[in-house]
């Protein structure tokens, strides 16, 4: 293909300029990446893409046929359109949910451990909030120590995974209209473990039959998810390594160093990460990375793993998920260290036409031809060291002639946690909730989720970002969804020029962007703990605030589990990529217009961004006008 020809086709994958060098030089180079792989797989088929395929049990596989007259209506037991893509939807999101929630628990196994002196290498760093979570859970502080605090609310929090206590402590944190429309619909969950167990139990051969009841029990088992497992991998995450504050860095391909060690950090669960961060400051190997001819170790983050990264510390970040080929592609890392979640299995493939080393560390996480240093909270800082020294040994072996870093890293304005967002409005939301009420600012929109080479990469999510800011919307951000909106500028206080007058006006005041990272994608819970602080502070529930969601770039399982907790807990929501429910118009409809009745917000698709935020623009609306305001 003509150097041409590969820039033309670059400009249509991605909207940022780095990416786009990278992606050409993938195509000049005969790299192949994530965008060359789906190529090859269109079309992709219709029957999986309206979800109307079951390959369940081994009577099947049975699909569907709408294209046909006479085609089959049902499968062999007889499951009809609304079963088979209700059940697949729930299969789908309660493998999202499992994932978050299984990185909670991670999560809180780590803050045992440490409690229990039996971690290497992790601290107890926010006591004031291992103290606030502590007292939601009844637990006695007094003259104890953190140490004996934080066991008693690991141990509590370990126990809502299972069934013996049927609740889950967050739940409580909404406001009780809330909690009494998940108990009137039946979703409210009782265990983060059961709910998943229990759609895998009903989508079974034979089991759930009602799709309602499925998608419900959707609803139910995302809730579990976000006030659950989630929430706890964000409050335990923050007891651990810092609640995330302001804080200046930088983002976009350009974070590389030309002459340090460059470590990659990709995945999401900080346990990782925030060792790796500890062990870079040993005073040894500093030394050895200089022996070995570099100028020092540079720490890049990438996706949520990087945004937990930058958050709390202002590591810089390269990109999002569909970076992670193109971030090899520079011929600059030394080693690419993954946990878990959105991890392609071809970096290994793409690290071959370098000299980068792939290094998993979850024994859940294993690819063939990478190098395994598993990772355990017991000896987590002696294995890190041992990460970072195979980086740095690594070194002598760059090409530094076939290095191609690009220039210019984009300047972003993170860390803004719902505690860092409190403080800055002076301890109260009610500066916000008067702003929102003079009309200054409409309302405040979440735009959460991924990066999917189906979409030109970052343009619905920059796009759904401007769009909403122009129009006085505040827009609260995470995930690969934050990133493209802080490549693109969004993320400064200087963004404030974007906005709407009355937006612009209150983000000057306060000397902040129009659109605030609030972290990875397991940290949504953030924007559920702020929207239920809002809501206690107004008298009202979640689902009466003017707040809308969207996912305009949504790929993932996670993702499926993100938009049905916040549908479920009362915010009008958008996904930019069609689910896998078209096969069904029951589904589609219930969807899309009868959640309502039960959770007071309902789940839409639309891929064309200004529409997106057209509607989510109505639904802030519509509240608005119900609150009277
Ligand atoms: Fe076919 Fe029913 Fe088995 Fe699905 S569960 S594969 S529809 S027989
Ligand atoms: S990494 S789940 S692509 S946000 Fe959290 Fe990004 Fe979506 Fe993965």
């Amino acid at each position: 293909m003509s150097s041409i020809n590969a820039k033309m086709k670059a400009e249509k994958r991605a909207m940022d300029e780095n990416d786009q060098k990278l992606i050409q030089r993938t195509i000049d180079e005969g790299i192949e990446t994530v965008w060359d792989r789906l190529e090859k797989q269109l079309p992709q088929c219709g029957y999986g893409s309206l979800g109307i395929c079951c390959n369940r049990c081994l009577m099947g596989p049975c699909r569907i046929d709408p294209f046909e007259d006479g085609g089959p209506t049902k499968g062999v037991c007889g499951a009809g359109a609304d079963l088979i893509v209700a059940r697949n939807y729930m299969a789908d999101l309660a493998c999202g949910a499992a994932a978050h929630s299984d990185h909670g628990r991670e999560v809180v196994e780590v803050l045992l451990a440490t409690a229990e002196g039996k971690s290497d290498g992790y601290k107890i760093k926010d006591t004031e909030k291992l103290n606030s979570v502590a007292k939601e859970y009844g637990i006695e502080i007094k003259e104890r120590s953190s140490e004996d605090v934080a066991k008693d609310v690991a141990i509590r929090m370990l126990e809502e995974f299972g069934t013996l206590k049927n609740s889950i402590q967050f739940m409580k944190r909404a406001p009780e209209k809330t909690q009494k429309m998940w108990n009137e619909a039946g979703i409210m969950p009782r265990g983060i473990d059961r709910e998943v167990v229990d759609a895998m139990h009903r989508v079974h051969m034979g089991v759930g039959a009602d799709y309602k009841n499925i998608i419900l029990h959707c609803s139910r088992t995302s809730l579990s998810d976000g006030w659950g497992g989630s929430m706890m991998a964000t409050e335990c995450g923050d007891i651990l390594f810092g609640t995330p504050k302001p804080i200046e860095s930088t983002m976009n391909l350009a974070v590389l160093s030309k002459d340090k060690v460059n470590i990659t950090l990709h995945g999401h669960n900080p346990v990782l990460a925030e060792m790796v961060l500890e062990a870079v400051k040993d005073p040894d190997l500093k030394k050895l990375a200089i022996e070995r001819g570099a100028k020092g170790i540079n720490l890049i983050g990438i996706c949520c793993t990087g945004n937990e990264l930058l958050m709390r510390h202002g590591i810089p970040l390269a990109g999002p998920m569909l970076d992670q080929e193109l971030v090899i592609a520079t011929g600059a890392i030394e080693a690419d260290v993954v946990d878990y979640q959105c991890v392609f299995p071809s970096i290994v493939s793409t690290a071959k036409c370098f000299h980068t080393k792939i290094i998993t560390t979850s024994e859940k996480m294993k690819i063939p031809g990478a190098v395994y240093q598993e990772f355990k909270p017991e000896s987590a800082l002696t294995t890190a060291k041992e990460i970072v020294r195979i980086a740095i040994e690594n070194y002598p072996n760059r090409n530094h002639e076939r290095v191609r870093i690009p220039e210019k890293p984009m300047r972003v304005v993170v860390g803004f946690s719902e505690e860092s967002i409190k403080k800055m409005l002076g301890g109260s939301y009610k500066p916000l909730i008067d702003a929102i009420v003079s009309g200054k600012i409409r309302g405040a929109a979440a735009v959460v989720g991924c990066t999917n080479p189906k979409v030109k990469q970052d343009y619905g999510n920059i796009t759904v970002e401007k769009e909403l800011i122009k129009r006085n919307i505040l827009v609260l951000a995470t995930g690969c969804g934050a990133i493209g909106g802080g490549k693109a500028g969004l993320m400064v206080p200087e963004a404030a020029e974007l906005a709407g007058d009355g937006l612009k006006s209150v983000c000057k005041a306060l000397g902040i962007p129009p659109l605030l990272h609030m972290g990875s994608c397991v940290e949504n819970a953030r924007i559920l703990v702020m929207a239920a602080n809002i809501a206690k502070e107004l008298g009202v529930g979640i689902e009466d605030l003017p707040l809308a969601g969207a996912s305009p770039e949504l790929y993932s399982e996670k993702g499926f589990s993100i938009a049905q907790y916040f549908v479920s807990s009362g915010i009008f929501t958008v996904s930019g990529v069609p689910l896998k429910i078209f096969g069904s118009q029951n589904v589609t409809d219930f969807m899309t217009n009868k959640l309502e009745d039960y959770v007071g917000a309902t789940l839409t698709i639309e891929p064309d961004p200004i529409k997106a935020a057209d509607l989510m623009e109505a639904a802030i609306e519509k509240k608005r006008k119900k609150l009277g305001i």
